[in-house]
């Protein structure tokens, strides 16, 4: 191991705030529950409505990108082809981004639409609404612009890489357009460790969820009862996968865990595909894309103004769904962006925006269109009542009761349970390799440290161990809101620095057309004028010696 590569005052400062965090909650169980329940609800009750606006505006300000000059720019030398094919570049972003969330919330969230509808809707007397928007919402969760703020921060750090050449991996280096030589001072190193925070607030809310799905999915398979000792067991074992994927590095063991995670994806899509309702899956899918095309603006700025009021009725939609998913991608987006960032080798800014944009979100509509509206057929055709169960046991059960509806059901069960641990892996291999990354000064071959690695990995999984404990991991399942507030104003900052960069060197290499064009008409059509004679002398050239 080799110390003089760590950039200690971030390592350390990264560790010491997630021991501030949880410490206080292990001595103070119930008092440190309640501060950051009421921590979250602040946050999401005061400023849910900045989450909304910026979501919406880095979807905006990245198609603007992808149109102006900037996009043109490519990420690499001339003439150079893309690192990665289109496909393998694609499977690789969604491995990196998605975890085995995906899993769960598209087979299950449609059943709490279905019985808290958005948009002030009475799930009783506008049956067929609610219906519509259970299988609409997730999708939108999980769409453009959900992957709008994913690809933010990849813009300025491919922009880096391979334009400016600078191998930056910190967020602080992105913004030295910016800060200056502040990136190198404290401001610069809490920004790093601002980002590291929010990950691991986000890896939380993904491990809270994960851990009991993966519980669940094995006591159906095993005669074992759901125990702490079987979570924490479980906890610990995935955490042993991927760290050891991190641990063999990015070829070796990320790639290859991504690869089977994709095949085994792609197997349970198409299975349930087929055998599941393949009619009524098509139509109510291709029906939800036309509800959020109608739509798109409202569901992305609907805060519910009037719940304020008195004598209004508040349903908090806005705040547990909209507001809490676009803070969860917006942790992971710094580190997600890296990884993007770097598979992205020969592509243009454009393509990256679009690419990452467009697939994202078709992988997205995939999963929640199919295992979404498998359960919620189930549902409705009465041949399995899901929100009972949903109501009566949680989740986890309701999610792999609706898999054990399967045909093979044994076999599903398993198939669902390997490939939600292999899922939660490829992230958590990914988020340890770049914590690593931003922890060191300098990258050593291009991969930072594996022991610092190891490290990353296990730290990750020490929050959702602890509170696991306490009893209260329902707790981090909102813990993204309270780790991605400072991030919001970071996002700011990445755009505006990458604009700055990019700008500034299209300038100076006179690549730039000014945007304000004059056109003197008068000259030009005594151009024109000129174009025509030019093009009759061509015709006739003896026509014209005659004159
Ligand atoms: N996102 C995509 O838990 C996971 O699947 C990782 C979750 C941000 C909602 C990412």
């Amino acid at each position: 191991m080799n110390r003089k590569f760590i950039d200690w005052p971030t390592f350390i400062a990264a560790f010491i705030l997630l021991l501030a965090v949880v410490i206080p909650l292990v001595i103070y169980p119930e008092a440190g529950t309640e501060f950051v329940n009421k921590l979250n609800d602040f946050v999401s009750g005061n400023f849910g409505f900045l989450y909304l606006v910026m979501g919406l505006g880095i979807f905006f300000f990245l198609i603007f990108v992808a149109f102006s000059q900037n996009g043109h720019v490519k990420l690499g030398e001339k003439g150079e082809k893309p690192e990665f094919g289109t496909a393998s570049w694609a499977g690789m972003l969604f491995s990196a981004g998605i975890g085995s969330s995906i899993l769960y919330w598209a087979t299950i969230e449609w059943a709490f639409y279905y019985q808290g509808p958005p948009f002030g809707i009475d799930p009783n007397e506008q049956q067929l609404e609610a219906i519509q928007w259970a299988s609409t919402y997730g999708i939108f969760h999980w769409g453009p612009i959900a992957w709008a703020i994913y690809t933010l921060p990849a813009i300025p750090m491919a922009y880096f890489f391979y334009v400016r050449k600078t191998p930056v991996i910190k967020i602080s280096e992105t913004l030295r357009p910016l800060l200056g030589k502040n990136s190198d001072t404290v401001l610069g190193r809490i920004i790093d460790v601002l980002f590291i925070f929010g990950l691991l607030g986000g890896a939380g809310t993904t491990l809270a969820l994960g851990t009991p799905l993966i519980t669940t999915g094995v006591t159906d398979i095993f005669p074992l009862e759901d125990t702490m000792l079987l979570r924490t067991i479980i906890l610990l074992s995935v955490t042993a996968i991927f760290g050891i994927s991190s641990y063999l590095g990015l070829k070796e063991g990320i790639k290859r865990l991504s690869d089977f995670n994709l095949i085994l994806a792609v197997f349970l899509l198409i299975f349930v595909f087929v055998t599941g309702p393949t009619l009524f899956i098509a139509e109510t899918t291709t029906n939800s894309i036309g509800l959020i095309l109608d739509n798109f603006f409202h569901m992305s700025t609907w805060t519910e103004p009037l719940a304020n009021i008195e004598g209004f009725n508040e349903t908090g939609f806005p705040e547990s769904w909209t507001v809490f998913y676009w803070a969860w991608w917006l942790v992971y987006a710094p580190f997600v962006g890296l990884f993007i960032a770097r598979i992205s080798r020969g592509r243009t800014i454009r393509q990256v925006i679009v690419g990452t944009i467009i697939y994202g979100s078709l992988g997205c509509i995939l999963f929640f269109g199919i295992m979404g509206n498998f359960g919620l057929y189930l549902q409705l055709t009465g041949s399995f009542d899901v929100v009972s169960v949903l109501n009566e046991q949680g989740a986890p059960v309701a999610i792999i009761s609706i898999i054990n509806q399967l045909p093979l059901a044994r076999f599903m069960v398993i198939v669902f349970v390997i490939l939600s641990i292999v899922f939660l892996a490829t992230t958590f291999d990914s988020s340890s390799y770049i914590l690593a990354s931003v922890t060191q000064k300098e990258v050593e071959n291009g991969e930072p440290e594996r022991w610092n690695r190891l490290f990353w990995a296990f730290t990750l999984c020490i929050l959702p161990l602890t509170l696991m404990f306490l009893g209260g991991l329902s707790t981090l399942q909102t813990a993204s809101i309270v780790g991605g507030f400072p991030l919001i104003f970071i996002m700011f900052l990445l755009a505006w620095s990458f604009m700055r960069a990019s700008t500034g060197d299209l300038k100076a290499d006179d690549k730039f057309r000014p945007k304000t064009v004059v056109l003197d008409y008068k000259s030009i059509r005594e151009k024109i004028r000129l174009r025509r004679l030019r093009k009759k002398e061509k015709k006739n050239p003896k026509n014209n010696d005659e004159e």
